[in-house]
């Protein structure tokens, strides 16, 4: 804790009528153009352009944050938080291939850049840091902590976990030594039975209850006193759990789940309990894993307390590939017509979904990565014909987190030809999702500091206000993203890397990047 906060670079203002600095806060007007379509009396449509004036409001003054990690003893959890020790204390250390430095890369925000604009001596395009673009935490100053089911120390379950070079665990290995996870809640329907033997740090009672949630909620007051903190973020990278069975009743309403909760309902998963102790303290929760924790009835608890929630299930490796391959595939004009995807792994996480409802959770999270591209193509797919896609995950110990992603991807071509691509994907699973779970803290909690309100439209805002709960602005991070009811679903990784982007960028007062590039184009 006791290392400084890591300054802001302040690497650009906008100069613009628009935009305004005070001391505290980034103000400016932004014009959002979209186009809306109708149909004419003919059935012809017709596009209009359309323009919304919005305010924004940032936040500049950068708070001193603490992440929570539930499953802060697993592989995610044990490799991320080594990562930012061995980032904020500068390491190198030595390996077969000669000596390797900390990094973030895998971090879109740590570790990409983003196009500021272009040279007005030179026509140059200027890159910067994406991490450059807001007022953001810098991932060196977050404090970490968070919840196991198993009591071992960070730096024994660094060793359980296979994932670090013993160079590396040899120079966090006496900071991850002091670190212990708090006893968490355990209700052992909802993982593998095969996970039994490392719960031995669990809060007493086996199925939901308010004394579960209290308790969440007293740890994380506590974290956040004991070490000064400004926010708290908590995530889930715990054991996937089986999706819950959501009944009327109990599930479907803020007010029903939380009377299941005080019921004792066994159909209330510790993902959920979880989620719910962080809204009610408006503290942000994001699921790292596939199962079905957003229960209706907790999105409207988030809603009443203006709570942000983000999910489901990180986006690390054979996922990202496809949601950007299929993407080019149907946008090139290509007809996708089956996508078979087999993985092995032997790390816990494989142990986990090893068992068939755990496995049920994955395939859903994994199999509807396409739907949106796939509707989109109304030229190449007729109205709900889908490409065929199939997904298996097999445990295989052998491998370790070093898993393995096997694609074929199989389509239809010119005059009745066929693509065949096939991919075979070494997926270092803990240090692919590391980075992720940074970009979701530093993305969640850099929106807790963005307010707007649109002005000029019968939906006008007249007081500035958070985003919605439901933060879908963390798609490009998750295979599965959640989106505010009722509103699509987006999974091309490059669309949701724009929204991401274009987002930030019109909160500093600047137009979406454009890859039109007219400036080059005249004689
Ligand atoms: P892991 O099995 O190594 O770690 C999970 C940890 O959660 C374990 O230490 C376990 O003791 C703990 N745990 C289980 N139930 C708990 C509870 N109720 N409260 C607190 N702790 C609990 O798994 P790993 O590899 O770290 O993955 C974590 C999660 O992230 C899994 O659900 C996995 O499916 C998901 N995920 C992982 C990705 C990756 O690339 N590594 C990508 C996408 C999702
Ligand atoms: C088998 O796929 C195990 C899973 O937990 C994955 O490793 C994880 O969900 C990452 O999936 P993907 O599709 O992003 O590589």
């Amino acid at each position: 804790d006791g290392v400084p906060a890591t300054p802001a670079k302040n690497l650009f203002v906008v100069d613009s009528p628009n935009v305004q600095y005070t001391d505290d806060t980034i103000n400016t007007k932004y014009t959002y153009r979209t186009t809306a379509v109708s149909k004419d009396a003919n059935g012809k449509f017709v596009a209009v352009p359309k323009e919304t004036l919005y305010d924004f409001k940032v936040d500049r003054k950068i708070p001193k944050l603490g992440v929570m990690l539930v499953g802060l003893g697993g592989n995610n959890g044990t490799t991320v938080t080594a990562g930012i020790i061995a980032n904020r204390r500068g390491l190198v250390w030595d390996t077969k291939e000669g000596k390797r430095a900390a990094n973030y890369y895998g971090s879109v925000i740590m570790g990409s850049t983003t196009k500021l604009g272009v040279d007005s001596e030179t026509s140059d395009d200027i890159n910067i840091p994406f991490h450059d673009l807001m007022p953001m935490v810098h991932p060196n100053d977050l404090v970490v902590g968070g919840w196991d089911i198993s009591s071992m120390n960070l730096a024994d379950a660094m060793d359980r976990a296979k994932v670090l070079e013993p160079t590396l665990k040899a120079l966090v290995h006496k900071e991850m030594a002091t670190m212990t996870p708090l006893p968490s809640i355990y209700y052992p329907d909802f993982i593998a039975a095969n996970q039994e033997e490392r719960a031995d740090n669990v809060i007493p009672g086996t199925k939901a209850s308010m004394a579960h949630v209290e308790q969440i909620r007293k740890d994380i007051q506590e974290f956040k006193a004991a070490h000064n903190l400004d926010k708290v973020i908590v995530q889930w990278t715990a054991n996937t759990e089986r999706f819950s069975d959501v009944t009327e009743g109990v599930h479907d309403t803020a007010e029903n789940l939380l009377k299941a909760i005080e019921g004792g309902h066994e159909e209330v998963s510790p993902s959920t309990v979880f989620a719910v102790a962080c809204i009610l303290d408006k503290v942000p929760f994001i699921n790292g894993s596939p199962q079905n924790t957003f229960v209706p009835g907790a999105i409207q608890l988030a809603e009443q307390h203006g709570a942000f929630i983000g999910g489901d299930d990180f986006k690390s490796g054979q996922t990202k590939m496809k949601s950007a391959l299929v993407d080019f595939l149907i946008n090139a004009g290509i007809k996708l017509t089956s996508i078979a995807s087999y993985n092995h792994l032997g790390n816990n996480d494989g142990m986990n979904l090893s068992s068939q409802k755990q496995f049920r959770s994955k395939e859903i999270s994994k199999s509807n990565v396409v739907d949106d591209m796939v509707a989109a193509n109304t030229v190449l797919y007729e109205k709900d014909e889908h490409p065929d896609h199939t997904v298996v995950i097999k445990y295989m110990p052998a491998v370790g987190d070093n898993k393995r992603a096997l694609d074929e991807y199989y389509a239809e071509i010119f005059l009745g030809g066929h693509q065949t691509i096939s991919i075979f994907n070494v997926c270092e699973d803990s240090l692919l999702a590391s980075p992720l779970i940074i970009d979701l803290v530093l993305v969640a909690e850099m929106m807790t500091r963005i307010q707007w309100k649109a002005h000029g439209t019968d939906n006008a805002q007249a007081k500035y206000a958070g985003f919605h709960s439901v933060l879908s602005v963390l798609s490009y991070m998750l295979k599965a993203p959640l989106t505010p009811p009722g509103t699509p679903v987006i999974n091309s990784l490059a669309k949701q890397r724009a929204a991401l982007t274009n987002i930030f960028r019109a909160c500093v007062g600047l137009e979406p990047e454009s890859d039109m590039t007219l400036e080059h184009k005249l004689f």
